[in-house]
């Protein structure tokens, strides 16, 4: 373990449990949560459409036999026909993201948010954080899970929170500065912004007492960790989680930063062809579906998340049996499809971000303004690398387009911007425009 470069700590003891023992544990919570779904009048129709009932589960392949949940199912269900519990005992709302339309309420009571806490403490913990340590959560606090749920989770482990919510970067690098903070939580777009702007002040990641970052709530590549992490001189862990199912806790990084995993003592995961819904092979690309296995407001039965990503069940040095999953690479509503080929933004961003000179903000706007589909993206140049020199620009947009070609096999237009022109993201960042849709 002294591979790693800090001590491996595990949050609880149930991270660690036998593949076995787990799996009983998991067949038992199965049975309990379509118990506890069949109270909801939509999962009471389904199951005995499928003609399943708690006591027909027998082993945890049966999981396929439930009925499968869609954000429209959910939507359909508004304000709260989802709710499995008396309205009396919900102890807390929150709101799945989403910018257009009536958003998702998600409904937790008091065992769910404990619950949650736990699980946010499990991914803290496995990155680093630790009682001693004070945490600046620049996440927004509201409807959005992130700030909430890493807030009680960092307090669950016994840490100082600085609950500085999104917004005002200028307040936020002096926050930093002043307080010290060890720990940095946000997304991983606006923890660039901070790095960006702490730059501009002339703060440099020695003026800062940053140790370890948590960051999720949206995709961000390799590249990306690597500049955030040369920008605030810390050392940055992935976590995932979505609101239908609980919010940021469904997975996260340990100290061997290969894979997330995924408490699945509390989750059961299946990664399906998204068209077939048919289980990929270990290692392939497919959807994620989840249910939720101790859920009791609002529990839900394979809820497909349109995130791809792939699942390793190999043993990890770290000693957490869960399976980990990789990053997401796209969603399925996120993918373009560009003249047939599909294309997900965090393939255009690991392309721009392998060129010297680009900056890692960029903006993807879709359009077909005959019949071919056209791909612009605006791309800022790094202030230090920006020229009057028409040449060494040109050279550049040449080096990007054909990095982008090479990944995604695509032609798209290279349009480059002056450095700080595009807009910033205080939470998730906005980085495609498809025209075509309208
Ligand atoms: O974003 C929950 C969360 C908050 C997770 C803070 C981690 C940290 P929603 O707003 O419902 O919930 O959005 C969920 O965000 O389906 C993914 O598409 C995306 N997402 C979340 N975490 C990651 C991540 C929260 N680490 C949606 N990498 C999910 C890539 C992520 N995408």
């Amino acid at each position: 373990m002294n591979a790693f470069p800090f001590e491996n700590k595990v949050f609880d003891p149930a991270e660690a449990m036998p593949r076995k023992e787990l799996a009983a544990l998991q067949l038992q919570r199965l049975r309990e949560a379509v118990a506890r779904a069949a109270c909801v009048p939509f999962y009471k129709k389904a199951l005995a459409k499928a003609k399943v009932t708690a006591q027909s589960i027998r082993k945890l392949e049966d999981v396929r036999r439930l009925p499968i949940t869609t954000k429209a199912d959910l939507r359909d269900g508004y304000p709260l026909d989802f709710l499995a519990i008396p309205r009396a005992q919900v102890a807390r709302f929150h709101c799945s993201s989403g910018t257009t339309g009536k958003p998702i309420f998600v409904a937790y009571n008091r065992h769910d948010l404990n619950t949650w806490a736990d699980l946010c403490a499990r991914f803290l913990t496995a990155g680093g954080l630790r009682s001693e340590h004070t945490v600046h959560i620049a996440f927004g606090y509201g409807l959005f899970t992130g700030g909430f749920g890493l807030h009680y989770g960092c307090e669950r482990v016994g840490a100082a929170v600085l609950p500085a919510a999104s917004g005002n970067t200028p307040r936020q690098v002096m926050l930093l500065k002043d307080l010290g903070a060890d720990v940095l939580v946000c997304t991983p777009s606006y923890a660039l912004n901070i790095a960006e702007v702490a730059q501009g002040q002339g703060v440099k990641p020695k003026d800062l007492s940053l140790k370890f970052a948590h960051f999720g709530g949206e995709p961000w590549t390799e590249d990306m960790r690597r500049q955030i992490e040369a920008g605030l001189g810390l050392m940055a862990f992935n976590n995932y989680g979505l609101s239908e199912v609980m919010g940021p806790g469904v997975s996260g990084e340990c100290v061997a930063r290969n894979g997330m995993h995924i408490s699945e003592d509390h989750f059961l995961v299946e990664c399906l062809d998204p068209d077939t819904l048919e289980p990929v092979e270990d290692g392939q690309r497919g959807e994620l579906v989840l249910t939720t296995l101790t859920k009791q407001a609002m529990p839900i039965l394979r809820y497909r998340t349109r995130d791809i990503a792939h699942l390793d069940p190999s043993p990890c040095p770290c000693g957490r049996t869960g399976v980990r999953m990789s990053r997401i690479v796209g969603r399925t509503d996120d993918m373009l499809i560009i003249r047939g080929v599909n294309v997900f933004p965090s393939q255009i961003e690991e392309a721009l971000l392998r060129v010297e000179g680009a900056a890692p903000h960029y903006f993807i706007e879709v359009d077909r303004p005959g019949k071919m589909d056209e791909v612009t993206v605006k791309v800022e140049v790094r202030a230090q690398d920006f020229s009057d020199r028409m040449s060494q620009m040109e050279a550049l947009r040449e080096k990007i387009s054909r990095e982008i070609h090479s990944i995604t096999t695509i032609r798209v237009n290279v349009e480059l911007v002056e450095p700080q022109t595009l807009d910033r993201s205080a939470g998730k960042a906005v980085r495609v425009i498809d025209h075509r849709k309208k």
